[in-house]
């Protein structure tokens, strides 16, 4: 028994054992580490429980709310008189039951934004909706949309942001960071479950001229502790910024991405199954995971993109935008640049001064989910025989992500063929990896048959949970998916061959 256990470790030390699974979300670069053994860890970090089930929400909706609906701005200074907050209809139900219909399943409420009025009546500020004429005082925004979320199902989140232009002690910087915690647990507390803590970095200068330094750590410390299954999004261990505004992310998107030796110390001074830092990264680099990226790390940790973008031109509702709101081609465009560019989607929706979601938002809502819906009812791959050098080919159309195509031995690269019962012009090739076993897949292409001759239809990079290729329109019965490089075995979980319901917007 002792001679086989010993056998095994040599085998796994000699890097022969290239299916050893690593499983988990992190792991630190030993020096000395060789490239093989850099990828074979880089190709089986996956995602934690809390971050699978966040990438499998695919789109989410911001709400962007609070004084400045009413000042129409959208940085407020802080010294707004809190009795201008007065929707006359507020109706969170409504914000949620259109989210709902358009496919949204998680929203995230700007409890407190820049200018630090609370949309939830807290003890720790007067500066708050407690102070308005909304409901006498007695109301609670935060809570009528966690109740709203919780009884449709879909998940709840928080924006409190952490600089703060009203707090008389912000500046100040152990007295506003205790003001910030209980602020924080009174949201972690009081609202049922909380799915995701959204913070951004902004740190302004303090009333008194003092700079605010944050506690990143206790923040991040205290959300583990009270809310264990929430994400901590943007600045935080568990979502990254995708790097730009505008609803379009990267093609080559790696949800691994390098730690260097700085983020490395400050883990091993904490904790290191549980990371609770926020990665260091150049979150605008086109590249952020590739082998060249990834050769000097000194830790890998999986830290996916959520793509944050407005409805509207503005992230608060302005009359004067009413007309700006994008149309349902738009937000399929964005839909392409972010759902299937392996991120989360998360759009803002800014409600109104009545309090409520403004028809034309809610009609652009419902018209990307009828595009959406037109183009996914029909998967061409889906009654197609379909043929392969892998394993498991028949399990590429079944909606699990769990039964996957993989490569044989330890080929990494592998080709399936698609062959329809009849003819077919399509434009859209969806593909998903795995991600349970890690994201691998670094180069793809899709070809078609014309006649005797294979030709390409589209091709790509990165796959990872969800990657979609618009190309232009072809006919034909046969197809096949080329994976050409892949760190270990390529997998693939889903595969899909729609056609758009308009034309080709790319
Ligand atoms: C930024 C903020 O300054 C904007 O007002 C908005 O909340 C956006 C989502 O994050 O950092």
């Amino acid at each position: 028994m002792k001679i086989f256990f010993l056998l095994f470790v040599g085998l796994c030390m000699l890097g022969l054992n290239s299916q050893s699974q690593i499983r988990k979300n992190y792991c630190a670069v030993k020096p000395g580490t060789s490239e093989v053994e850099l990828i074979r860890i880089a190709a089986n970090i996956t995602p934690s429980e809390p971050q699978l089930r966040w990438q499998q929400l695919e789109m989410t909706a911001f709400f962007h709310f609070g004084i400045n609906t009413f000042t129409d701005r959208e940085w407020g200074e802080g010294t707004e008189d809190p009795k201008l907050f007065n929707p006359t209809q507020l109706d969170a139900r409504q914000w949620i039951k259109a989210c709902k219909d358009a496919g949204f399943k998680q929203v995230i409420i700007t409890a407190k934004h820049h200018d630090g009025f609370c949309l939830w009546p807290t003890k720790y500020t007067e500066h708050s909706v407690k102070n308005s004429p909304w409901k006498d005082g007695k109301g609670d925004v935060v809570k009528q949309v966690a109740d709203a979320c919780h009884e449709a199902g879909i998940g709840f989140g928080v924006y409190l942001s952490p600089w703060d232009r009203n707090n008389p002690s912000y500046g100040d910087s152990p007295k506003y960071n205790e003001i910030f915690l209980n602020e924080l647990t009174e949201l972690l507390t009081n609202y049922g479950k909380v799915d995701e803590v959204w913070f951004d970095g902004a740190c302004g200068e303090g009333p008194n001229g003092k700079k605010q330094v944050y506690d990143w750590p206790g923040y991040y410390q205290l959300i583990r502790k009270l809310a264990p299954e929430a994400l901590i999004a943007i600045v935080g261990p568990d979502i990254r910024w995708v790097g730009t505004e505008s609803g379009y992310g990267r093609q080559s998107e790696w949800s691994v991405v390098p730690l260097g030796e700085a983020d490395e110390k400050k883990i091993a001074e904490t904790s290191q199954s549980n990371v609770i830092i926020a990665p260091t990264l150049d979150y605008q680099n086109q590249d952020l995971g590739s082998r060249m990226k990834i050769k000097d790390a000194k830790g890998l940790i999986w830290y996916p993109a959520e793509t944050d973008v407005s409805i509207r031109p503005g992230w608060f509702y302005h009359t004067s935008q009413d007309e700006e709101v994008k149309k349902p081609e738009k937000l399929l465009d964005i839909y392409f640049s972010s759902v299937g560019y392996n991120s989360v989607l998360l759009l803002n929706i800014p409600p109104d001064r009545r309090g409520l979601l403004h028809d034309n938002d809610v009609k652009a809502m419902k018209g990307l989910r009828s595009l959406l819906d037109t183009m996914y009812a029909l998967n061409f791959a889906s009654n197609a025989k379909l043929k392969s050098d892998g394993k498991n080919v028949q399990g590429i159309t079944d909606h699990q992500l769990t039964t996957y195509w993989i490569t044989k031995g330890d080929k990494e690269s592998g080709t399936i063929e698609i062959t329809l019962p009849h003819q077919q012009t399509v434009d859209v090739l969806c593909l998903q990896e795995n991600i349970t076993l890690g994201q691998r897949i670094e180069k793809f292409r899709l070809e078609y048959k014309d006649g005797e001759q294979w030709k390409e239809a589209g091709k790509g990079t990165t796959v990872g949970y969800k990657r979609l290729v618009r190309f232009n329109p072809v006919t034909s019965s046969a197809f096949r998916l080329i994976i050409e490089a892949s760190r270990l075995n390529p997998t693939i979980s889903e595969l899909g061959i729609y056609k758009l319901p308009l034309q080709n917007p790319k």
